[in-house]
């Protein structure tokens, strides 16, 4: 069975985004492989995280994962921090990687924005740390959005040269998982910008724990243009708003854009976006009520997290070992 490897920053409450591009399909995934879904504290502190607000969104982050439908007794959930092996390994492709790699990664320049200066040193290695979460299972199936890309075309050069500078075959190629639809949800407010868990707007994004009356407002305020909807989807083209909210629509209803347009092409948005917030609200009360019902019972998630951690150290220790031997580390004398 192959091994799947994800995660997710608990840098805000989960979006809208997050849901479409990735833990929707984490859910899919867990009845055909074994599945390790992991809450990235240590990436999210690469940009600054208030310690007690960073506690609680780590909670509530796992909990919205487990209502999202991620089994944490059949598959593993766990914390980043909690597993040593992701940073031993990270440290090692820190030393892999090469600057000019990095220095090419987008998300880099999207994050730390001109005061380049200023940004955390973390936040430029992040993706050497994200390859070793993923590379310390030897995990070969990674689901995320559209945006992850370069970082796991980074991580596969990673193993690439780790495997040729220690000649060996050790660590695996990685294939990326990213489905078509909806592979990246916009920001309500501009769609030419990513859905956000950590944008200043809230009105920018659906949060998971939106109730009804502000994913309604959310939607009937989000932007679009002044033309009707089209009815072929070739019509979206130039016209970002209008395509993020097809898109939506299409990968809530589990159908393409073509299909939405058949059927609300030539109409104004007032009646989609109606028909849309009626879509995202029964799709994301349930996941709501039941992250609200995890979160009610104290230190339920951090049982589940530590456990998982457990069994998820159980995997790594032994893969971060070879790895630390092959580059000539000494080894822990038996006992
Ligand atoms: N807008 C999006 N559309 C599709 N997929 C998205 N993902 C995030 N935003 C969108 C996917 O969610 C997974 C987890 O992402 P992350 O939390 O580790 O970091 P991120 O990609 O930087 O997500 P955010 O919400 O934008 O967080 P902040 O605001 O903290 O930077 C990934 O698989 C990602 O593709």
């Amino acid at each position: 069975m192959q091994r799947v490897f994800s995660g997710i920053q608990p840098s805000g409450i989960p979006t809208l985004g997050n849901y479409l591009g990735a833990i929707r399909n984490w859910v899919a995934l867990q009845a055909a492989h074994e599945c390790l879904y992991c809450v990235v504290d240590l990436h999210a502190i690469t940009t600054w995280q208030d310690p007690a607000t960073l506690q609680r969104q780590t909670r509530e982050l796992a909990a919205a994962i487990i209502a999202c439908g991620v089994d944490p007794d059949r598959h593993i959930l766990f914390h980043q921090s909690a597993v040593p092996a992701h940073v031993r390994l990270a440290w090692i492709f820190n030393c892999v990687a090469r600057i000019g790699w990095l220095n090419r990664m987008t998300q880099f320049k999207d994050k730390a924005g001109k005061d380049r200066e200023n940004a955390s040193a973390g936040l430029y290695v992040y993706p050497d740390l994200m390859a070793a979460d993923i590379l310390a299972y030897h995990a070969t199936r990674v689901p995320v959005g559209d945006d992850q890309r370069q970082h796991l075309e980074l991580a596969n050069d990673i193993a690439q040269k780790f495997n040729h500078d220690y000649e060996s075959a050790f660590f695996p190629m990685i294939e990326p998982l990213i489905m078509p639809e909806a592979a990246r949800v916009m920001s309500l407010r501009d769609g030419t910008k990513k859905m956000s868990k950590s944008d200043p707007s809230d009105q920018s994004r659906i949060n998971l724990s939106d109730d009804t009356d502000a994913i309604v407002a959310k939607i009937r305020k989000a932007k679009t243009d002044a033309e009707p909807l089209p009815s072929e989807p070739q019509g979206l083209e130039g016209r970002a708003e209008a395509r993020n909210l097809v898109g939506i629509y299409a990968a809530l209803a589990g159908t393409t854009p073509a299909s939405v347009l058949a059927e609300y092409g030539g109409q104004g948005f007032a009646g989609f976006k109606i028909a849309l917030a009626e879509l995202t609200v029964t799709k994301l009360a349930p996941i709501a009520a039941e992250t609200k019902r995890l979160l009610a019972e104290p230190g339920h998630i951090d049982r589940v997290l530590f456990a998982g951690a457990a069994r998820a150290e159980a995997i790594a220790d032994p893969i971060v070992a070879e790895a630390e031997r092959l580059v000539g580390f000494l080894q822990r004398p038996a006992k």
